[in-house]
């Protein structure tokens, strides 16, 4: 079976392609991205780890940069597989004083994509982080929408970033006709891009409880309308105790 292709950098863990059988990226990356290790891979699935932010870190956190290594990796049922693999070390633990790994696990299918993150606390006292796979897709910004809000719990951090404005989403379906930066607390396991390209993405979770829906607009100009972020997140903070693990994971299908 034709699986197309995925990349993924062990620089970030951050799979920057996933080309369908049809030769199709669904994926994008920002032409201002660098691959030289200096700064976070920006496009792709880019890992917020252990902080989303605005927080005391970085922005995002410190998972985007900084090499993971590969710990297995092997053909699961037909579907090429990969793990990767993040410990704290110095450098983390100048920014997040605990012992932690981090496991993903990426499953390429032949019209899907799925990952898989563990974080295990390894350390003898409680930890809490929050995180988010903050995908970008290529897009047709005037023709994109996602469908399956309706009825979430928003933070839009439009106008201030630092002051998210609570409140509901009513719309069935959200489209970018403008800045969009909006946290959804509470969504759903399951939503669908058009991306306006032709292509519908079923994009689906397990214990991602919340989204993140980001388009720069005009603070980008030069690619504001080839992509749209959309994100599983996990806002809410997660607590875990020594030896606990939390476990979420994200499917993109293209339908
Ligand atoms: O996830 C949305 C967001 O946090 C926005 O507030 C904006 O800061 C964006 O991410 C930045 O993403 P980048 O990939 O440039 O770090």
């Amino acid at each position: 079976m034709d699986h197309g292709e995925a990349e993924i950098y062990l620089f970030g863990a951050c799979v920057t392609s996933w080309k369908v059988p049809s030769g199709k990226d669904l994926l994008f990356v920002r032409p201002d991205a660098v691959f030289n290790g200096q700064k976070p891979i920006s496009g792709g699935i880019p890992h917020c780890f252990p902080q989303f932010g605005p927080g005391p870190m970085q922005q995002h956190g410190f998972a985007r940069n900084v090499n993971w290594s590969i710990t297995d990796s092997e053909v699961t049922e037909g579907d090429p597989t990969v793990t990767l693999e993040l410990k704290d070390d110095s450098y983390s633990r100048s920014m997040w004083d605990f012992s932690f790994q981090a496991l993903y696990k990426v499953v390429l299918h032949s019209t899907s994509l799925s990952t898989t993150l563990k974080i295990i606390n390894t350390d003898d006292k409680p930890f809490s982080f929050n995180s988010a796979l903050h995908t970008y897709f290529s897009a047709s910004i005037a023709g994109v929408s996602v469908k399956g809000l309706e009825g979430s719990k928003t933070l839009n951090k439009d106008p201030d970033p630092k002051n998210p404005l609570e409140g509901k989403e009513e719309r069935d379906e959200v489209t970018f006709p403008g800045f969009v930066d909006c946290v959804y607390l509470g969504a759903p396991s399951e939503l669908t891009l058009d991306n306006g390209l032709g292509d519908k993405i079923v994009i689906s979770n397990t214990n991602w409880s919340d989204a993140v829906l980001w388009n720069p607009h005009l603070q980008m100009e030069a690619c504001y309308k080839d992509f749209v972020c959309v994100e599983n997140a996990k806002i809410e903070t997660v607590q875990l105790g020594p030896k606990e693990s939390w476990v979420a994971e994200q499917k993109i299908e293209l339908v």
